[in-house]
C-alpha cells in the first residue's frame, strides 16, 4: 500500500490544550495538512479505545487519511483500520503479520541498524526511527538517536521499498535539520516525520500542522541541491559581481550573531558592503527577526548566547533564511567541538566557513592543527576532497580560507586565490569574511526568491559563498597598495573603505577562482 507518510501524526489526549476537544484538534491537524494518523491510547481500556478508533476512523475516511492502531491488532481490525503499529516489545511483527489481512499495513519502531534489519526481514512495511530529541511525551529510557545519526540508522534500508518516519521531540524548529540529518550515502532519506505534541499540544493544530507539512514538502521537492548546475570559471566571475549588485541593490539585513572582539568591525564590514547588520543576541527575539528576509551569521568565537544561536538558527531554518556558521576555533578544545555539534544538532546550516584547522576538526582530520582561534597548519594535501566531502556529509556549502580559499557545494569545488598578507596580521579577518559570506547570502536568498534551490534558502548559495570571500579578498588587494596604508594599523580602516568602493566590475575583473571539479 502505498501511503503518504509526509506528516505523521499520533494521536495522545493527555496533550490537548484545555477548551479543545479530540475531534476538533484532530480535524484541524488534518485540515493543515497530516497525512496519515495514527491512534495511541496507553491507557483506555478496550471499550474506550475502540470508541476513539472509531471516531478518528470517521473523522480520517472524510479526509480520505490512513488510520493506523498503536499496538492493538483486535482494535485495528474491529474498526477496518489501513495498518498497525509494534513497538519493539509488543507482539512480534510475524505473528502480527500472520494474523492481519494482507492490505493491512505494520510499522515498528526502531532504534539501531539492527532492529531495522529484523523489521525488514520480518515484513515491515514502514519503520518509525526514535526517539530523536529529548521529549517529555514518552518516558524514553535509552539513548537519543539525535538528528545526525538518522541516515546511519535509514542506511539499512538500502534496496528496500520500507518506508521511513522519525519520532521524538520534532517540532517545526527541527523539522529541517532532522530531514537532512536522515539523508544516506546512498541518497535515501526520511519519508516524513511523526509529532504528537509539536501537533496535538498546539492551540493552532491547524498552523501547526501546515508549519510541519511545510517543511516537509520543500525538502522533498528539492533535497539535496544547494548550488544552480553548471559553472564555468567564466560564468562564475560574471555571478560574482551579480551578486555584489544584488547586495547593493537589496541591501539586505545580515543578522549576526558574533564574538565580541569583532563586532564592530563586522558591523563596520556589512555597512561597507551595502548590507544592514543587526547584532542581536537574545533568544526571545529571534522568532521576529527571522521572518525578516536577509541572511544570518553565527561566528561562535567567544561562545556566549549559546541559547540565542539556537533559537536563531531553528527560527532561520523554518524562514528559509540562510545560516552561514563560523565555527571559530572548533579545534582549539573538545568544549568547543562539543558546542559545534550541538549547533549543528540544532539547526541546518547552509554555509560552513572555516579555516584550514576549523574545516579539519569538523571533518574529524588530524591533517591540520589548531593553535588558538588561527590555524597553523600549512594546509590539505588534498584540499578539494576535504571541501566536498564535508559539503556532503554536513549537507551544506563549505568554505574553507586560507592563501587559497576552496569552496564546495559537495559536488563542484571552486578555488580562489585573492587576498592580501595584510588580512593575517589583523583580528578578525576571518570573521569579516564570515560576515560577507552571509551578506552576499542574504542577498542572493532575497534577489533569487524564485530560483527554488533547497529548502534551506533560496538563491545560489555556492555563488554567494565565492562572493563573499573574494569581495573581502580583493579589497583587501586593492587596500594593500594604497601609498596612506603604513602597516597593519592603516590598513584596516583602508579595507572598509575598499570594501565599500568596491564595483562588481572590479570583483568581477579582479577575482581569481577557477572551478577545479
Ligand atoms: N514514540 P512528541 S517518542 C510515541 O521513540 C513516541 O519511539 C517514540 O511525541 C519513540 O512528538 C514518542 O510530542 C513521543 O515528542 C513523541
Amino acid at each position: 500500500m502505498d501511503f503518504d507518510y509526509s506528516l505523521y501524526l499520533v494521536t495522545n489526549r493527555d496533550c490537548l490544550p484545555d477548551g479543545i476537544t479530540y475531534e476538533e484538534s484532530l480535524e484541524q491537524a488534518l485540515k493543515g495538512g497530516v497525512t496519515i494518523v495514527q491512534v495511541r491510547e496507553k491507557s483506555a481500556d478496550t471499550g474506550e479505545f475502540l470508541e476513539i478508533a472509531r471516531a478518528t476512523k470517521r473523522i480520517c475516511d472524510k479526509y480520505n487519511v490512513p488510520l493506523i492502531i498503536d499496538d492493538r491488532i483486535d482494535i485495528a481490525l474491529a474498526v477496518g483500520a489501513d495498518g498497525v503499529h509494534l513497538g519493539q516489545t509488543d507482539m512480534p511483527l510475524e505473528v502480527a503479520r500472520k494474523l492481519l489481512p494482507a492490505n493491512v499495513i505494520i510499522g515498528i519502531s526502531c532504534r539501531t541498524s539492527e532492529e531495522v534489519k529484523r523489521a525488514v526481514a520480518g515484513g515491515a512495511d514502514y519503520i518509525g526511527i526514535g526517539t530523536i530529541y529529548a521529549t517529555s511525551t514518552k518516558v524514553v529510557k535509552t539513548p537519543l538517536v539525535g538528528p545526525r545519526n538518522i541516515g546511519e540508522i535509514l542506511a539499512a534500508l538500502d534496496d528496500t521499498s520500507v518506508k521511513s518516519v522519525a519520532i521524538g521531540g520534532i517540532k517545526s524548529t527541527n523539522a529541517v535539520r532532522t530531514l537532512f540529518g536522515s539523508i544516506t550515502a546512498s541518497g535515501k532519506s526520511l519519508d516524513g516525520l511523526a509529532v504528537i505534541s509539536d501537533i496535538v499540544a498546539s492551540r493552532e493544530p491547524l498552523i501547526a500542522a501546515k508549519r510541519l507539512k511545510d517543511s516537509v514538502s520543500h525538502f522533498k521537492a528539492s533535497r539535496t541541491r544547494f548550488s544552480l548546475g553548471d559553472y564555468t570559471t567564466e560564468s562564475l566571475k560574471g555571478s560574482v559581481g551579480k551578486a555584489l549588485k544584488y547586495v547593493r541593490q537589496l541591501s539586505p539585513l545580515v543578522h549576526q550573531i558574533t564574538n565580541t572582539v569583532v563586532t564592530t568591525q563586522s558591523a563596520n564590514a556589512t555597512i561597507a558592503l551595502g548590507a544592514s547588520p543587526i547584532m542581536a543576541t537574545s533568544p526571545e527575539e529571534m522568532e521576529d527577526l527571522a521572518k525578516i528576509p536577509g541572511g544570518l551569521l553565527i561566528n561562535f568565537g567567544t561562545l556566549t548566547s549559546l541559547e540565542g544561536m539556537i533559537a536563531a538558527g531553528q527560527y532561520a531554518n523554518q524562514n528559509k533564511k540562510p545560516i552561514i556558521f563560523d565555527p571559530v576555533g572548533v579545534g582549539a578544545t573538545s568544549f568547543r567541538k562539543l558546542k559545534a555539534a550541538e549547533l549543528l544538532n540544532a539547526w541546518q546550516a547552509t554555509v560552513i566557513k572555516g579555516n584550514p584547522a576549523e574545516i579539519g576538526a569538523l571533518s574529524n582530520s588530524s591533517e591540520v592543527q589548531s593553535k588558538g582561534v588561527d590555524s597553523a597548519g600549512s594546509g590539505f594535501a588534498d584540499p578539494a576532497s576535504v571541501v566536498r566531502a564535508l559539503a556532503l556529509r554536513e549537507r551544506c556549502v563549505v568554505g574553507m580560507t586560507g592563501e587559497v580559499d576552496w569552496v564546495s557545494d559537495g559536488k563542484h569545488v571552486a578555488r580562489l586565490a585573492n587576498g592580501h598578507s595584510l588580512l593575517g596580521h589583523i583580528t578578525g579577518s576571518g570573521c569579516m569574511v564570515g560576515t560577507s559570506v552571509a551578506t552576499f547570502c542574504g542577498a542572493l536568498s532575497v534577489a533569487e526568491k524564485k530560483v527554488s534551490l533547497n529548502p534551506l534558502a533560496d538563491g545560489d548559495m555556492f555563488v554567494a559563498t565565492i562572493a563573499g570571500i573574494s569581495a573581502v579578498a580583493v579589497a583587501s588587494e586593492i587596500a594593500a597598495l594604497r601609498p596612506d596604508v603604513q602597516g597593519p594599523g592603516t590598513f584596516l580602516p583602508a579595507l572598509i573603505d575598499e570594501l565599500s568602493k568596491l564595483t562588481p566590475e572590479v570583483l568581477s575583473e579582479k577575482v581569481n577562482v577557477e572551478i577545479v571539479s
